[in-house]
Parts: structure tokens; C-alpha cells; sequence
């Protein structure tokens, strides 16, 4: 019998466990209670990503559980939500104690400006969400088929722009929460909602069909990346004033090794509003999603593949009839850099910062390296807040004058003043979490990222570019959770000891990198960089970026990623 090619494609498995969930309720209350297994049902556990857990095991463990017969070690990872990545000491304070005695016991700073914790048992989680709760943090939206942890720059006390699109990026975040009470009823023990009467104005009963993520930015600065985000905002300043943003849309990184059909795709950028509509044309672009996003394939059901199946153009013009808003042209921005700030730096409200690089955004306790002891030293002192970067790293915002000889005291004891005196080479790094935790990763990511430093540092060093800004990103998986596609070394994994390599990126994230070599073991892919390195210290442009460099250099002309996306005509 021939199958009719004009059927509907059956929705994906997620779309109908979301519809039947009751608001992502689903039957997680009995399932907690379950104490014959630390895992829960395969459907709960895609309902917990909405409410900011994902269940896990320990993959170092995993074959000698499997062959003593035992159940596998599972345990949650929980991701807080923090727009704009601000936490108040006595936060930090209750987030330090809650990973000692309830988790891994390391806090994980993420790429998107937040607080991961890994190695929860299942016992632990509601006591876990309870003390947050108690500490006004949570981890709503944090993950899941919605608007994520909105992006924007960390330091809003250096101008009173920067304040005004922190407040911006607030308040959306606020605004694209979702509203059932689930949360609440599951674990903070709030009364249940009588059936039938609640509603998801915004996403309706399915929510959306993929992930959903927002960055605000303000140019010269594209620390946030931007491009790389669904929906972004770029700040457009005028005689110093906010005068509106230019709007983002379709950016997204994940692709799978080996599937055309999937790629990391730079956003375009549909035109000018001013900051009052910024809500409305955000709801606009998330429903226009939530209405024709791909619910059929969860590989295709990113923004980016909407926008690109039915062109900038026809996006566009339902963003403006949705919105009731008219795009004006896009203004110009000019982007120059994606680094942290490091060390102390001056805010115009009087106050300092100091901006402290954490690799990979572990902080946990090591020989030489008492990351967790200092910081909390830092919260238990400090009357401004810590700020959480893009980039992984922390600052130390708010702070008086009579405040920094203490804090830089407690930096200097435990020797983490000289963190920033690492090559710049170091201080862009990002990596990835992978193993052990991330059940997708195919290689390790933050694990090795400190040999693979050692390795390439020493070669920088001798073509003289230890201070030269270059940016390095590892992901155990072509997720590209570290955003690898935009840095000017990527690195991918593949396989154990098996990572494509990727080059020619724009430092400022203007353009993705390409494919130089498709599967290395890390001593190959260094082997395979130092000549690369070498030729740039004597060869480049005055100026010329490293990614500027091997793209005009090194890659051969067939680009495999694109850069920037098109400007919707106004
Ligand atoms: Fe990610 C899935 C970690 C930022 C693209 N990401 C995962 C999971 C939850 C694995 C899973 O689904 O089972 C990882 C958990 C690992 C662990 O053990 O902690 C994970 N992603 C992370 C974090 C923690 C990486 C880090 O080291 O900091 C970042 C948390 C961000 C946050 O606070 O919300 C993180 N992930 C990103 C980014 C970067 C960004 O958003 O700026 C991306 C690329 C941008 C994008 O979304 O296109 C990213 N993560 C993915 C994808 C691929 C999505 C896609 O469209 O194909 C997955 C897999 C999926 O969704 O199916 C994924
Ligand atoms: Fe896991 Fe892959 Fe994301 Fe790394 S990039 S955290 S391996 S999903």
C-alpha cells in the first residue's frame, strides 16, 4: 500500500507529553515519591526542564554500575533563573552552602550568565528549590520549550544606559514567564489549582516547539552574543541617550555531526524600535514562533529553521502585524569585542568593580585554586552583588571605596589576583560541561580544556601573542552549548579524543567559523594549529584578528557558515 506523502507528519513525542501534562504538571508529585529509584519517568523528566532540572546520571560510572547489575547513578542538575546574571551576596551565600551540602559540591557558572548545580539526589531536590525559594531565587524557565535566561550585559551601574537595558531586559524576562502554578504546587507545596482554571495566555497549552532564548547588548560590546540568540536586542545609544534597539531574530548554534539539514545559523536583523515596545514586538516574534515552529521534528524546530523555511521577509511582516508595531531601519552598531572585563574598572555611580576570570566557571575548592573559599569570604563581606558573565566569569559589582582593600585582601590570600594575569588566550576560553554529567556529550569539554591551554599557550608565547586577544571554545558535542561556532578556535567533539576544528570565526561575533579539519585528537588539533599560530604572529595585518586571519589566510574560499544575516528591508 502506498503512504500518503500529503499526511501531516505526526507531532514529535514532546509536543504530546507537554498536552497532556496539565501544564507540566504531569504525575512528577507520585513520581518524587518513588524512593525504589533515583530516576524519574522518561516523560516527567522532560516536564522537570521547565521548571529547571534535568535528570542525569554519572557517566564516569556507568559501565561498572552497569556490569555489577546496579541501577545507573542518577542525581539532577538544576539551573537557577537570574536575568541578567545579578545575585546579592546573601544569595551567593545560600547557593555556596546549598552545593556543599545538598549537591556536587561545586557551583557551575553557565554560558548564559546563571548558576548550574549538578549531583542533586532526588531526595534532595525539593529542599534544594525550598531554600532558594526562601533566598527570592528560582529556577522557573530555566530550561525547557521557553523563553530561557534572558542576556544582558553585567554591569549596569557603569552608565545609566546600561541600567536602562538591564531594566529592559528585566522586565521581558518577567514578561515571557510562563504562568501555570506548577512550580509552585510541586515543590514548594502550594496548594493545587482547581482543574480547568488556569490558563498560559502567552504560550498556550504546548508552550513553544523548541527552546527560546533573548540577549540584550550594548555595542561596542557584543559579550552576550547576540547573533547567536533567537531574539536580541542591540542597544542603539544617541548623544548618549537610549534611543531604541535594533531587533534581532533567528540566531541558533545547535546542529548534529554529519545532518545538512541542521546548522548554527547567525541572526538577521529585522529593524529599529524604541524601548517601550521592546515586550510587545518580543511577544510578537515568540508567538509568531509558538504558531509556525516545527512541531513536528525537534531538530527543525528551532526559530532560526522558521525563518529560514519561510524568509526575513514574511517573519517580519507578522512581527509587525502582531505587534502593531512598525520596524524603522536598523541603526548602526558597531561591535568590537566579546572579552570580560577583568580586574577593576570604575562605575559612574562612584562604586568599582572587579571583574575575576573563573575557567569553565567552576568554582569549587582545588590545591592553588580556592575559588569557592575566597568567593565566599567575597559574599560574606560585601555590600554590593556578583554579577555573572557570558563568558563564564564573575564580577565583584557595588563595590565602596573602603570595601576594596578588604576585597582585594582576600583575593590576594588565596592568590586569585593573579587569575587575571593569565594569557588573553586564557581569559576568552569557554568551554562546555560534557562528561561527567551531560548525557549528550560524545568528548570531555571542560575536563581537558586546561591541558589543551597548556598545550597551546606555550606556542602563543613564542609567536609573541600572549597578550593578543583570541577567543577558544570547546563543547563535547555539536550542541555548541559554549557557542563554539563563533570562536575564532572551535572546537567540537565528536568521538573520545575525536574534535572537528574549526577556524575563521570574527572576534566581535559578526561571523561564524568554518571547518578546517573534521576529526583531531587533541594533540593532532594542536599539532594542526601551531604552524597556523606561528604564520600569524609574522604574517598578519596590522589589526588583523586572529579568526580575521585564518579566514583570509588559511581556509580555503568555500565557506561552509554563513555571517551576519540579512537586514529585513524597512
Ligand atoms: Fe546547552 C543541551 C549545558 C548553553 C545549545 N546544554 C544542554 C544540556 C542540558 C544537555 C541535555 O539536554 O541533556 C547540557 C547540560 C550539561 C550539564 O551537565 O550541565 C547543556 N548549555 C549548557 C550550559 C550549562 C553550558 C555551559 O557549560 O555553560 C549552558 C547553560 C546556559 C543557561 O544557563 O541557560 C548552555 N546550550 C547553551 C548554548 C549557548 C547559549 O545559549 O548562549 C547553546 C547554543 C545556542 C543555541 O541554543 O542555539 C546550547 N544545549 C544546546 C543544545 C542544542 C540546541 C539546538 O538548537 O540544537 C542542546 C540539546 C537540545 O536542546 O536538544 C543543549
Ligand atoms: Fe553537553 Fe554537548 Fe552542551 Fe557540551 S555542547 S554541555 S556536551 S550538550
Amino acid at each position: 500500500m502506498n503512504s500518503d506523502s500529503s499526511a501531516p507528519k505526526p507531532l514529535a513525542a514532546n509536543e504530546n507529553i507537554k498536552a497532556a501534562s496539565h501544564l507540566l504538571r504531569g504525575t512528577l508529585v507520585a513520581d518524587l515519591q518513588d524512593t525504589s529509584t533515583g530516576a524519574i519517568s522518561e516523560d516527567n523528566s522532560q516536564l522537570t526542564k521547565f521548571h529547571g532540572l534535568y535528570l542525569q546520571d554519572d557517566r564516569d560510572l556507568r559501565n561498572a554500575l552497569k556490569k555489577e547489575g546496579k541501577e545507573k547513578a542518577f542525581s539532577f542538575m538544576l539551573r537557577v533563573r537570574l536575568p541578567g546574571g545579578v545575585a546579592s551576596p546573601a544569595q551567593w551565600l545560600v547557593l555556596d552552602t546549598l552545593a556543599g551540602e545538598l549537591a556536587s559540591p561545586s557551583l557551575r557558572l553557565t554560558t548564559r550568565q546563571t548558576f548550574q548545580f549538578h549531583g542533586i539526589l532526588k531526595g534532595n531536590v525539593k529542599p534544594l528549590v525550598q531554600t532558594m525559594h526562601q533566598a527570592l531565587l528560582d529556577s522557573i524557565a530555566a530550561c525547557g520549550d521557553v523563553n530561557r535566561n534572558v542576556m544582558a550585559p553585567p554591569n549596569p551601574e557603569q552608565s545609566a544606559v546600561l541600567a536602562q537595558v538591564y531594566n529592559d531586559a528585566r522586565s521581558w524576562s518577567e514578561f515571557a514567564l510562563p504562568k501555570t502554578r506548577a512550580y509552585h504546587e510541586i515543590w514548594l507545596d502550594d496548594e493545587l489549582v482547581a482543574g480547568g482554571e488556569e490558563q498560559e495566555p502567552m504560550y498556550g497549552p504546548t508552550y513553544l516547539p523548541r527552546k527560546f532564548k533573548t540577549g540584550f547588548v550594548v555595542p561596542p560590546s557584543n559579550d552576550v552574543d547576540v547573533f547567536s540568540q533567537d531574539l536580541g536586542y542591540i542597544a542603539i545609544l544617541e548623544g548618549g541617550k537610549l534611543a531604541g534597539y535594533n531587533v534581532t531574530v533567528g540566531g541558533g548554534l545547535g546542529m548534529s555531526h554529519g545532518n545538512a539539514e541542521t546548522f548554527p545559523r547567525l541572526a538577521d536583523v529585522l529593524g529599529f524600535i524604541t524601548p517601550e515596545h521592546v515586550n510587545v514586538v518580543g511577544q510578537a516574534v515568540l508567538t509568531t514562533q509558538r504558531d509556525h515552529g516545527d512541531r513536528t521534528n525537534r531538530k527543525h524546530a528551532r526559530l532560526k529553521y522558521t525563518i529560514e523555511d519561510r524568509g526575513i521577509e514574511w517573519f517580519k511582516a507578522q512581527v509587525e502585524e502582531r505587534s502593531g508595531v512598525k520596524f524603522g531601519p536598523a541603526r548602526a552598531a558597531h561591535f568590537t569585542t566579546i572579552e570580560d572585563p577583568h580586574g577593576w574598572h570604575e562605575c559612574a555611580d562612584g562604586t568599582s568593580f572587579y571583574g575575576l576570570h573563573i575557567l569553565s566557571g567552576r568554582i569549587k575548592d582545588e590545591a592553588g585554586w580556592p575559588m569557592k573559599t575566597a568567593l565566599r569570604e567575597i559574599a560574606e563581606i560585601h555590600t554590593g552583588d556578583f554579577r555573572l558573565t557570558p563568558s563564564q566569569n564573575v564580577t565583584i559589582s557595588g563595590v565602596t571605596a573602603e570595601q576594596k582593600p578588604k576585597i582585594e585582601a582576600i583575593l590576594a590570600k588565596h592568590g586569585l589576583h593573579k587569575e587575571n594575569e593569565r594569557s588573553r588566550l586564557r581569559l576568552n576560553a569557554m568551554s562546555c560541561v560534557a562528561l561527567p554529567t551531560c548525557g549528550l556529550a560524545l568528548s570531555e569539554s571542560e575536563r581537558i580544556l586546561p591541558k589543551l591551554l597548556g598545550m597551546l599557550e606555550p606556542i602563543f608565547a613564542s609567536a609573541g601573542l600572549s597578550g593578543d586577544a583570541v577567543s577558544l571554545r570547546v563543547t563535547g558535542c555539536p550542541n555548541g552549548c559554549a557557542r563554539p561556532y563563533l570562536a575564532e578556535i572551535g572546537l567540537v567533539g565528536r568521538a573520545p579524543n575525536k574534535y572537528a576544528l574549526y577556524l575563521g570565526a570574527k572576534y566581535n561575533g559578526e561571523r561564524l567559523n568554518r571547518l578546517a579539519a573534521p576529526s583531531l585528537t587533541l594533540e593532532d588539533t594542536v599539532k594542526h594549529l601551531e604552524p597556523v599560530i606561528l604564520r600569524y604572529g609574522k604574517e598578519r595585518h596590522a589589526g588583523e584578528g586572529f579568526g580575521d586571519f585564518c579566514d583570509r589566510a588559511i581556509l580555503p574560499a568555500d565557506a561552509t557558515f554563513h555571517s551576519v544575516g540579512t537586514v529585513a528591508t524597512a
